[in-house]
């Protein structure tokens, strides 16, 4: 076995000193003269991708010799953050390589700061996927993650004069030392053009397809490591052109035309797209998908013929999960390669497809639901169109069978005829899989119910839930070192593979001595991320505050602009010389909005406003700071959590999927302030209600209150409070003066108000209040952090995984053997 052989590689710190020193020389050919941090973090990382691959070998070794049934996670997001440390912890060498280091007078720690993090995603649905590949690794699952490898990834916030200004994000400026590139591996894919139908000498009906272009996607390894364990890799496609293609232009003479349409193959995984924002109609955001999902199963088809395996029992061997709709055409191109390029009949077809994948559903906003239209489709993918609506009608005609009346039909089919015909791609992937999920228990509840209720009626059981995990040891482990040596030194380090240990750490929580070291762990946190927001923010926080933090993605639903109009609320009291009950706070935000959208941006704008007024007020700013962080990643987030007192997730109940970051803040031991929402809803069940600082409507009361006719208007009316509040934004108080800059959310709030906001008010202050009564509380605030911590348990990714496993996947691990 080759994985075997290369194991000289050893995890001393002699061997990492050597192999450092040898990847500094030999393979960037530095002199120590001219060493720059930039090959001195190259160095490192390929020092620590060696030992990676080595894993990454010796499983898949393992994996083919027990001919395993596999997982491939198709996602056109992932957001693993930095690798370096990652690996490091995961490999257990963080101790051997900082002291090799320190020998040769290197810090390690401003090795891992050098560290571009790769943001080929947009938020919780790319990092979601990247906390199951490190937990798939850690389990053995015999899995591979593929997706896109953009070359500008999530753009990079920036704030100007208050606002959010887009940069391009150039991660692969420095280049990429943690991915292998596979020229070899390689698949051609097609768009556009038109089909031909025809009869073969045999008899038989076929259909080709005489393309337009063709592109060619060329994969790109990267090893993601699990805990002790095995290395699984995360494929991205990178699109080329064809090299023979253009030969015809070419020997015409007409370089710069061939050049050209080099270019514009190369376009198609130049970028990728923010969400939130209306993506039907985005012709290459569509090619993407497709682009990808076609190398994925064209890859996955090879390498089950490759092992002498029959094509009938694909699904025998795979199981695809589909990470929202976003890979969902995957099932027509199934079909397509089934039926066009390897001959079978539809029926064998259909059951291998429909046996294949499997869908989490991450949504319920109407508006990202994907929808592609028939006329965008029929000529980016004139086969596809084809076949879905071969599968539709087949699906139709089922439901006709079993005596469905023509409008639940028409709800049901995969084409929607409202307007501009168009397929939603939920309907596809669900008619188009064996398995459908949500992400949460009140969300799978909802999708049941609500979004896909005609269909969980007519299959129930392929209706299930799996409540979405974090990645414990990069969101504790790794990014909290106090945290997780204290409760080490208290309980031990089986934490790391099994996270419902924590329980032991009850029966401490109302321990003074511990309560103390608890504390201490917190506010050197604090301290650290304080130099943070002075150097990225220019704000100076006092670390003694009462750090209230809310970082996610900016959008109305989540409600940013509710803690702000609290935080304005708060401004004006202590205005009046009333603000003595006020616990000393820092308002701490961070997300990006998307580019397009306007409110959300305006949502910024508001808390930089509010920021300005407040940090310049000597009145106020001892009592209050407001700050934004801007450029929220993984990397930032690893510095926030840790130093969190109070974790917001105020969403406007029913829309909040999950919520991971609700996860992260609770197991760094922050209290949680929030809505009966997405995974809220588990936290303060396992955490227990008197340890969680809950308010707001529930989803029925939020649906009550719409049916029922709800006039947000009543409220600014009727409320003193929300009146001041509301008013003040509409001043001219705020941002240089202007009274109408904030006059649409103003106007938002007081006429739609599509979020509840003013409903909520009330019941969020006066939860405020309690918030500020327990911080007075030292030990007794210090008792209920150390429980949330205690009761994180079933929120590690590893519990999501062996979920995937027991209720999906039917899958078995296959851990290395060492
Ligand atoms: O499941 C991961 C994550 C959830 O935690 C969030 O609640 C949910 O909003 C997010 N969903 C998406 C869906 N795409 N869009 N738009 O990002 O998924």
């Amino acid at each position: 076995s080759i994985g075997e052989n290369a194991s000289e590689i050893g995890r001393s710190k002699a061997d990492i000193k050597k192999d450092f020193l040898h990847k500094l020389f030999y393979h960037l050919g530095r002199v120590p003269a001219l060493t720059t941090d930039n090959d001195l973090y190259t160095a490192l990382a390929l020092t620590v991708r060696d030992r990676a691959l080595r894993q990454f070998v010796r499983s898949t070794e393992q994996f083919a010799e027990k001919d395993a049934r596999g997982v491939a996670y198709f996602s056109a997001e992932f957001l693993p953050g930095p690798h370096l440390g990652n690996n490091l912890l995961n490999l257990e060498i963080m101790e051997e390589t900082r002291q090799a280091l320190a020998e040769l007078d290197l810090d390690l720690d401003h090795i891992l700061e050098q560290e571009v993090e790769p943001g080929l995603g947009n938020g919780g649905l790319g990092r979601l996927a990247s906390c199951y590949m490190n937990s798939m690794a850690t389990l053995g699952i015999p899995a591979i993650g593929y997706g896109i490898r953009y070359e500008f990834g999530i753009f990079k916030q920036e704030i100007r004069e208050g606002w959010q200004s887009e940069a391009t994000d150039k991660w692969l400026h420095y280049g990429n030392p943690w991915e292998v590139m596979r020229p070899e591996i390689s698949y051609e894919v097609k768009f556009g053009g038109r089909t031909e139908a025809g009869t073969s000498k045999e008899g038989k009906y076929f259909v080709e397809w005489h393309p337009e272009s063709v592109i060619k996607g060329t994969a790109y390894d990267t090893p993601i490591l699990g805990y002790q364990s095995n290395g699984i890799i995360m494929r991205l496609w990178k699109a080329e052109a064809v090299e023979s293609f253009d030969f015809s232009i070419y020997n015409m003479g007409d370089y710069y035309r061939a050049v050209e349409k080099k270019l514009r193959s190369e376009n198609i995984t130049k970028v990728l797209y923010p969400n939130d924002e209306n993506l039907s109609g985005k012709e290459l955001r569509l090619k993407q998908q497709y682009f990808f999902v076609s190398c994925s199963l064209q890859d996955m088809i090879h390498l089950h013929l490759l092992q002498g395996r029959r094509l009938n029992e694909f699904h025998e061997k795979f199981s695809v999960q589909l990470n929202d709709t976003h890979p969902s055409i995957a099932v027509a191109e199934l079909m397509r390669l089934l039926l066009d390029e390897h001959d079978m009949e539809w029926d064998d077809a259909w059951h291998i497809t429909s046996h294949t994948f499997a869908y989490t559903n991450h949504t319920l906003l109407p508006e990202a639901l994907e929808k592609w239209s028939i006329s965008l489709l029929g000529r980016i993918l004139p086969r596809h169109l084809e076949l879905i609506y071969e599968i539709n009608s087949r699906f139709l005609e089922e439901l006709r069978e079993k005596g469905l009346n023509g409008e639940q039909i028409a709800r049901m089919s995969l084409i929607d005829d409202h307007g501009e015909q168009a397929v939603r791609m939920a309907h596809l992937a669900t008619v188009g899989s064996y398995k459908v999920n949500g992400v949460s228990a009140l969300h799978s509840r909802l999708l049941k119910t609500q979004v896909l209720n005609d269909f969980a009626k007519l299959w129930p059981e392929k209706f299930t839930n799996v409540t979405n995990g974090v990645a414990h040891r990069r969101f504790l482990a790794l990014s909290n070192p106090r945290l997780a040596s204290l409760i080490t030194e208290k309980i031990g380090d089986q934490w790391l593979t099994d996270l419902t240990s924590f329980r032991e750490l009850e029966k401490y929580a109302g321990d003074p001595a511990f309560q103390q070291q608890w504390r201490k762990v917190k506010l050197e946190n604090k301290k650290e991320l304080c130099k943070l927001l002075a150097e990225r923010a220019g704000v100076e926080v006092d670390p003694a505050m009462l750090f209230d933090v809310q970082v996610k993605r900016i959008h109305e639903y989540k409600r940013q602009h509710l803690k702000v109009l609290h935080i304005i609320d708060l401004y004006l009291r202590i205005k009046d010389g009333k603000g003595e009950d006020i616990a000393a706070s820092a308002f701490i935000f961070a997300g990006k909005a998307a580019p397009g959208y306007f409110m959300a941006k305006l949502i910024i704008r508001l808390i930089t406003a509010v920021a300005d007024l407040i940090n310049n007020d000597e009145e106020v700013n001892r009592k209050l700071k407001v700050v934004f962080l801007p450029n929220f990643n993984v990397k930032q987030a690893q510095r926030v959590y840790p130093a969190a007192d109070l974790s917001e997730q105020i969403s406007m109940a029913g829309k909040e999927a999950s919520g991971t970051g609700n996860m992260k803040f609770a197991l760094n031991g922050a209290l949680t302030i929030g809505t009966l929402d997405g995974a809220n809803v588990e936290i303060m069940e396992e955490v227990g209600e008197e340890n969680f600082f809950l308010f707001g409507q529930t989803t029925e009361e939020v649906q009550e209150t719409k049916r029922k006719g709800y006039r947000p208007y009543e409220f600014y009316e009727e409320n003193s409070n929300i009146r001041r509040v509301l008013d003040f934004l509409v001043s001219g108080a705020l941002g240089e003066g202007d009274p109408e800059l904030f006059r649409p959310l103003f106007n938002n709030l007081v006429q739609q108000d599509q979020y509840q906001l003013l409903k909520d008010f009330r019941s969020y202050c006066e939860k405020k209040e309690e918030v500020f009564k327990l911080w007075a509380n030292e030990s007794e605030w210090d008792r209920r952090s150390i429980l949330n911590v205690a009761r994180m348990g079933k929120f590690s990714s590893d519990r999501s995984i062996r979920d995937y496993c027991e209720n999906i996947w039917n899958v078995e691990p296959v851990r290395l053997r060492d």
